[in-house]
């Protein structure tokens, strides 16, 4: 009797639960904007800049509610999700104004909650609207999200697929140790810990190996072997593709058998939970890619960001798989695909960069057989950490940018110091944009992997610390000066506070 009693007041209560959520919906609207990308894409840092140029009033002229000076105030209020790490909005700020460095990798998921009290610029709309709209911005890992495929395939087919890319010229090098470690082992053999280990231990080496600055490779599944969140060491977590399968059974108590356990419960208790608990609710989506560095890196790299962006926006596509239609309670109708950190080249490039996402945008969108979202791209600097200005040289006025080089960064041989202020010439971004998709062109086919170190990248990349905030008379810091992040924030919650 008492446990049937507690069945029903945890039902009512979770039915009570879902309307007074409704109710609340209804009072103070809320839109669930989930921001990814692969790892240090620039996730922490658009976000907060995102929050912080509303709080503050930030100079936002594209962002119409702000620019027409509808908005009120916002503020961060209390999130949502109990079970959820909030963004620590507070600490990546400090960082970034009082000591001028960027926030920590982050590495996980985090939800923060923005309340933005605005007034319509209708009168219609003002006579129904609440006035004030709640965003609970959510930042997860690209990695994460390019497990959905995994859903759909079976263990043999991940080791047969997984084994393809990793023999492809890019990778060939970076994947020799695991591949000759996993020729070694015998699948039938009995089930081994430590053979399973070492395996898995090697696999996600190369993995991680992938991501090196030099080739700036995007990622290949599963997820939680760069970024492994609080399972780290646990049997969902310590398997690795086998070479050569077949379809046939595995012999129980083999070590495929085991391998093979691990990755469906890798499915069940990792990718599963996370697509229902947190893709599924999402209302819009921006996706953070880092399309500098893989143009410096080349051709392949620029391929290999073009297949992972294809990949990202399939999991977006509704009706994908069976199970994703079970879940998706809400439906995502605006994808932003941003390129940050334009302020690494002179404004003269923004445009190019801009067009070159496009470009990639357009064949991810096609690849994928997208259809039921917008999907816009823009080229921003969430933080602009340069200024710009011109040099002399000879004859010739360059333009430059101008910011303070990270402590170590180095340009023809010059280390600095993290203090001294310097003015670089960027380089150009090619007008033909055919030039850098192209991996049947020259500059690839000499060199499938990566530019060596020796040849001349497209632009000279060098990291830049965050810029010295201005203050006013009174004290008060100014905000956070970025580049074309109100056209993100307009494409984003603009129709929201319309
Ligand atoms: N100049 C400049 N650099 C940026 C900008 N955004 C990000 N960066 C650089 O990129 C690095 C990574 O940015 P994060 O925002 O931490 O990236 P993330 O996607 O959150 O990375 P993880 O938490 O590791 O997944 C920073 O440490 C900066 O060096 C920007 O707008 N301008
Ligand atoms: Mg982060």
């Amino acid at each position: 009797m008492a446990s049937s009693l507690t069945t029903f007041t945890d039902e009512a209560k979770i039915a009570l639960d879902t309307l007074s959520g409704r109710a609340t919906g209804l009072f103070s609207p809320s839109l669930r904007l989930g921001v990814t990308g692969l790892s240090r894409a620039g996730k922490t840092v658009f976000i907060s800049a995102f929050v912080h140029n509303l709080i503050h009033g930030g100079r936002l002229p594209l962002f119409s509610a702000q620019k027409s000076g509808r908005i009120a105030r916002a503020f961060l209020e209390e999130q949502p999700d109990d079970a959820v790490p909030r963004f620590q909005y507070e600490d990546h700020v400090a960082a970034l104004v009082n000591d001028r460095l960027w926030p920590d990798s982050t590495r996980a998921i985090s939800e923060l909650r923005l309340t933005i009290e605005y007034e319509s610029a209708s009168a219609w709309s003002r006579m129904f609207s609440s006035g004030r709209l709640s965003v609970d911005i959510v930042d997860y890992p690209g990695e994460w999200l390019l497990d959905l495929p995994l859903l759909g395939k079976s263990y043999v087919d991940f080791s047969r697929e997984a084994f393809e890319m990793a023999v492809l010229p890019v990778r060939a090098d970076l994947s020799q140790e695991w591949r000759s470690l996993s020729a070694a082992v015998d699948q039938n053999a009995d089930a081994d810990e430590m053979t399973a280990r070492r395996l898995a231990e090697s696999f996600a080496a190369y993995l991680k190996a992938c991501k090196l600055d030099e080739r700036a490779l995007s990622t290949l599944p599963p997820g939680r072997f760069l970024m492994p969140g609080d399972l780290e060491g646990s049997p969902a977590l310590t398997f690795a593709p086998l070479p050569g399968l077949s379809e046939r059974r595995a012999r129980s108590g083999s070590l495929q058998a085991m391998m093979e356990r691990r990755y469906e419960a890798y499915k069940t208790y990792v990718v599963k939970p996370f697509f229902r608990e947190h893709i599924t609710r999402l209302d819009r989506q921006i996706v953070v890619i880092d399309a500098l560095q893989a143009l410096n890196a080349g051709p392949g790299a620029m391929a290999d960001l073009e297949r992972a962006v294809t990949e990202i926006l399939a999991c977006f596509r509704p009706g994908r798989s069976n199970f994703l239609t079970d879940f998706f309670s809400r439906r995502i109708d605006r994808i932003l695909v941003a390129a940050t950190k334009a302020d690494h080249l002179h404004h003269e490039s923004h445009d190019r960069l801009q067009a070159i996402v496009r470009r990639l945008a357009d064949r991810a969108v096609a690849r994928a057989n997208f259809t039921g979202a917008d999907v816009d791209v823009v080229a921003l600097a969430a933080v602009r950490a340069t200024s710009e200005g011109t040099v002399k040289q000879g004859r010739e006025t360059l333009p430059v940018i101008i910011g303070t080089p990270l402590k170590g960064e180095k340009i023809n041989g010059e280390t600095f110091d993290g203090r001294t202020e310097t003015a670089i010439f960027p380089g150009d971004l090619p007008e033909k944009i055919d030039a850098v998709f192209d991996v049947s062109g020259p500059d690839h086919r000499q060199n499938p992997g990566h530019r060596q170190s020796n040849e001349d990248p497209a632009i000279r990349f060098v990291r830049f610390r965050p810029p010295k905030l201005e203050r006013t008379a009174e004290g008060v810091t100014l905000s956070l000066p970025h580049i074309r992040l109100d056209r993100a924030l307009q494409f984003l919650i603009g129709d929201h506070l319309a």
